[in-house]
């Protein structure tokens, strides 16, 4: 349905494949490999610009191969990749020229965007960058009494002249470089706001409108404004074209305040760092992973999912294995992911149900075994055919006989005889693609 509001309309239009595409993966990389604290370690531990730049004279990822990691991406079935082109600390990637604080001025020498876009641009991925807004190097940006930057309690800086419109024109400036000297970008991740540090303060209108005509295929965050303007039903320009709930699910998705669908992504670790951290083991399980995936389908959201290389430019082994194991089961059951949605369908106790936007098929993701036959709730007689995803093998429709007195369900099992109860074909998550009459 078309929405009466071009900004609403355009922003539908724009996020098409996004949506259809529904994972991908989010790279955090810069100096902060080296300490291996994660990146926000200049904030928490107030480290000065003179104490980290250590990490710039000493910055040199030898085994850095965006090739392999656009390789791995691919196999874990991810579509697209957002990487951090210049994260809070104002190391750039990429070989600005608006700032000697860059990829290219260390031992390293590489211009680390440019590669990272080919080499996922080859894979058939669609490419992002993440531009983080606040900047602990620039010394326009605010330090003293920001509630963030690393010298916020530094006496030093409290009479400091500074004048910050000559960094958001570092912020615009480099911005544009991004996206005229790049190439193609099919994402601007901008992060974040905070306090008054919001929307115009950035000149927000001005950098959107910038990136519209520059790539008006480009997709925006909605992270320039920190209201969260996307919500309503009138969004300014710079409100973004998608939510970027981080490091949750919301309960409900995200609607507007008529309950119309706005597109979103949930960004999420694999353990508890962005940054590569040396001692964070908490890895989440693939299981874990591709049940949250599903989640974020079955609420109308995509899954973000974050990897931090390390200082020499590798993806952790754990991450790879976990990665490894959401593909495979991916290549067996993407068709209830891919370009599906919330189905429209009450939760069901035993998991979740996914939609095809386009065919309409409901996927029944059964993460619980059943007591006998699976119970599907007020489908009974609207639903022709039941195949398992995986193999295309028939799972039968089916009325034990202690299901009489639930006549408006619908039954399906496992197994024959087909009251008793079986163990699920995949612990992880058994995908039932069910054709609806
Ligand atoms: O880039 C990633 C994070 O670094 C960034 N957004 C994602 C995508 C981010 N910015 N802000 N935040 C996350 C939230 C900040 C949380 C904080 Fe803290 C709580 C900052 C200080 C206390 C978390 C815990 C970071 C340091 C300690």
């Amino acid at each position: 349905m078309q929405n009466s509001n071009p900004v609403i309309r355009d922003r539908n239009q724009r996020t098409e494949w996004f949506l259809e595409a529904r994972f991908g993966m989010f790279i955090h990389w810069g100096l902060y490999a080296i300490p291996a604290r994660g990146e926000w370690v200049r904030s928490v531990e107030k480290i000065s610009n003179e104490a980290y730049q250590k990490y710039f004279e000493e910055f040199d990822p030898v085994a850095y191969d965006p090739g392999a990691w656009a390789k791995a991406a691919k196999k874990a079935g991810m579509k697209y990749a957002v990487l951090t082109a210049k994260h809070h600390d104002g190391f750039c990637l990429f070989d600005s020229k608006l700032t000697e604080y860059k990829s290219t001025n260390t031992k390293c020498g590489r211009d680390l965007v440019r590669e990272f876009l080919e080499a996922f641009r080859a894979e058939g991925l669609k490419v992002g960058l993440y531009y983080s807004l606040l900047d602990w190097h620039h010394e326009d940006y605010p330090a003293f009494g920001d509630p963030f930057h690393p010298m916020r309690e530094n006496e030093e800086y409290k009479d400091r002249k500074r004048d910050f419109s000559r960094y958001v024109d570092y912020l615009h400036g480099q911005v544009k470089e991004l996206l005229t000297e790049y190439g193609h970008i099919d994402i601007m991740w901008y992060d974040f706001s905070y306090d008054n540090m919001t929307g115009e303060t950035w000149r927000a209108a001005d950098l959107v409108n910038m990136a519209r005509q520059l790539q008006p295929h480009i997709l925006i965050d909605n992270r320039l404004d920190g209201s969260q303007s996307i919500k309503t039903g009138n969004p300014f320009t710079y409100s973004g074209d998608f939510a970027s709930p981080e490091q949750l699910i919301p309960a409900n998705g995200v609607t507007d305040g008529s309950g119309n669908p706005v597109p979103w992504e949930a960004c999420i670790t694999l353990n508890n760092n962005w940054g590569y951290h040396s001692s964070d083991r908490n890895y989440k399980s693939p299981k874990l992973i591709i049940r949250k995936l599903v989640e974020c389908v079955s609420k109308n959201g995509n899954m973000l999912l974050n990897v931090g290389p390390d200082a020499k430019g590798q993806i952790p082994e754990e991450s790879l294995s976990i990665l490894e194991q959401v593909g495979s089961w991916l290549r067996q059951n993407g068709s209830s992911i891919y370009g599906c949605g919330k189905a429209g369908l009450p939760k069901p106790d035993w998991g979740r149900f996914t939609r095809n936007i386009k065919t309409g098929k409901i996927y029944a993701h059964v993460f619980e075994q059943s007591i006998g036959a699976v119970c599907v709730e007020n489908l009974a007689g609207k639903v022709g055919s039941i195949r398992l995803l995986k193999d295309g093998s028939e799972i039968p429709v089916t009325r034990p006989w202690n299901t009489h007195d639930y006549p408006e369900d619908l039954f399906f099992n496992f197994g024959i005889p087909d009251g008793a109860t079986y163990p699920l074909p995949d612990d992880i998550d058994t995908v039932a693609e069910l054709e609806l009459i």
